[in-house]
C-alpha cells in the first residue's frame, strides 16, 4: 500500500507515535510518504519505501497569519497524484483532518478517490479542538474521515461527549517497540546523573500547563527529604523558567538536573529508577509507557486514558489529579527498597509489553483495508 501520513514533526507523542508507525508500516513493505512541514524528528533515516514531503509555506507580506492548511493540501494533492498514493493518514485533527478533507474534495474534481484515517490523539479534542473557535471545523473533519481512530477509550469517549460525531471511532491504543528497548546500555552510565546511592527519578514532557511540572517538583522535594535522590527534567516548553524558579526557591537546585530535548531518551530511562506524569488531562500517556518498557515504574494522576497505560499497584500508582503528598507517598513506597523497586520494575516491563508494535500495527492495516473497500 502506498499511505501518506500527515503529523507534526515534533517531540510531542502524536509525531511520534505517527513517525513510528510510519517506520514500522515500511518494515512490512508498504511504501510510505511522510506529508509535514520539518522531517519528523524520530525519523531514523530516509530509505526506498520512506519519503519525507516538505510542506513550504511562503512568507507574503499581506499574509497576517500564514496559511499553512492552504499549502499543506495543495502539497497533499500534488504528492499524492505523483506518487499515487492509496491512502491518507492524519494524525491530529487541526489542521490535519481538514486539510486533507480539502485534498480529497480538490481530487474527487479530477476522478481520484483517497480514503483519509483520522488518528485523534488528545490535546486536538480535549484541550484545543473543544474551543469554540475550532470546535465546528473539527467537527466537520472528524465526520467527513472515512475512519476515525483514538488511542485510547478515554478519548474515544471525551471525543462523543464534547463532539457531535457521526462517525464510528475505533480504538487503536498507542504502541511500542520493544525490540528497540531491549535495553543496549548495559551499564545504564548512572554514575553520570548520581552518587550509587541516590535515586534517579524523571520527568519528560513538552513542558505545558498540562503537564503540571510544578508538581512534578513538589512531589520530588517530598521524596528528596526521605532518601538522597536526583530529578531529572527532560523537554522544553513554556512552563520550563517558572519550575527553575521553583526548584530555587524550595532549595533543590544542586539534586535537579534540567536536560532540554533529546534524542536520547531510552539512555535516560536506562538509569531511571521512577517516572512522574502527573498530568491534568493525559488521553494516553506515551511517555508513560516508554519508561515502562524501560523498567521504569510511573507515578501518575489518574486522568483520562492513563488508567489503560499504568496499572495501579503494579507497573506504578495512580492518584487524583493534583494530589501530590499521594504521589509522594506512593513514590517513597516503590523507592523503599530493593526487592520493592525490582517488582515494579518488572511489572512495568509486563505492563508495557502488552502494547507491542507487533500487535498494533496490524490494527492499523485492517483499518486501512476497510477504508480502501469502496462504499457500497
Ligand atoms: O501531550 C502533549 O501535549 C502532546 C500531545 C500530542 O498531540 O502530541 O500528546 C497527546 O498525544 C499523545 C500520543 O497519542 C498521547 O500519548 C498524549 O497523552 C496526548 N496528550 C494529551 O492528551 C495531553
Amino acid at each position: 500500500m502506498k499511505i501518506g501520513i500527515v503529523c507534526y514533526p515534533t517531540f510531542g507523542g502524536s509525531g511520534v507515535v505517527a513517525t513510528e508507525l510510519g517506520m514500522a508500516l515500511s518494515k512490512r513493505g508498504h511504501e510510505i510518504h511522510f506529508i509535514t512541514y520539518k522531517q519528523p524528528v524520530r525519523l531514523e533515516q530516509l530509505s526506498s519505501n520512506i519519503y519525507y514531503h516538505e510542506v513550504n509555506v511562503p512568507e507574503y507580506p499581506l499574509f497576517h497569519y500564514q496559511p499553512y492548511e492552504l499549502a499543506l493540501s495543495s502539497k497533499l494533492v500534488d504528492t499524492i497524484k505523483l506518487y499515487g498514493i492509496d491512502l491518507l493518514h492524519v494524525h491530529y485533527a487541526i489542521p490535519h483532518a481538514y486539510a486533507g478533507y480539502m485534498a480529497k474534495k480538490m481530487l474527487r474534481e479530477e476522478g481520484i478517490d483517497i480514503p483519509m484515517v483520522t488518528t485523534l490523539h488528545g490535546t486536538d479534542i480535549t484541550l484545543v479542538g473543544n474551543h469554540p473557535f475550532y470546535k465546528p471545523a473539527v467537527t466537520f473533519s472528524i465526520n467527513k474521515s472515512d475512519v476515525v481512530t483514538s488511542v485510547s477509550q478515554s478519548l474515544k469517549e471525551d471525543t462523543l461527549k464534547l463532539f457531535e460525531i457521526e462517525k464510528e471511532i475505533k480504538v487503536i491504543p498507542n504502541f511500542i517497540d520493544i525490540s528497540k528497548r531491549d535495553n543496549p546500555f548495559t551499564e545504564c552510565q548512572r554514575g553520570l546523573m548520581a552518587e550509587g546511592d541516590e535515586k534517579i527519578v524523571t520527568h519528560i514532557s513538552n513542558f505545558r500547563k498540562v503537564k503540571r511540572i510544578d508538581d512534578v517538583v513538589k512531589i520530588f522535594y517530598n521524596i528528596q527529604k526521605e532518601m538522597k535522590a536526583k530529578l531529572i527534567m527532560v523537554g522544553e516548553g513554556p512552563e520550563v523558567s517558572t519550575a527553575k524558579q521553583l526548584v530555587n526557591e524550595l532549595g533543590i537546585a544542586k539534586r535537579v538536573m534540567f536536560l532540554g530535548e533529546s534524542n536520547e531518551i531510552n539512555k535516560i530511562l536506562c538509569f531511571s529508577d521512577l517516572f512522574l506524569l502527573p498530568s491534568e488531562t493525559e488521553s494516553f500517556g506515551l511517555a508513560a509507557l516508554e519508561a515502562m518498557i524501560n523498567g521504569v515504574p510511573v507515578i501518575s494522576s489518574n486522568a483520562g486514558g492513563l488508567p489503560e497505560v499504568n496499572k495501579d499497584g503494579f507497573s506504578g500508582y495512580l492518584s487524583d489529579v493534583g494530589d501530590v503528598e499521594d504521589m509522594a507517598k506512593n513514590a517513597l513506597a516503590i523507592l523503599k527498597d530493593k526487592e520493592t523497586l525490582q517488582q515494579f520494575k518488572n511489572n512495568a516491563k509486563e505492563m508495557a509489553s502488552k502494547f507491542d508494535i507487533n500487535a498494533i500495527v496490524p490494527l492499523y492495516e485492517e483499518v486501512y483495508e476497510k477504508a480502501l473497500q469502496p462504499v457500497k
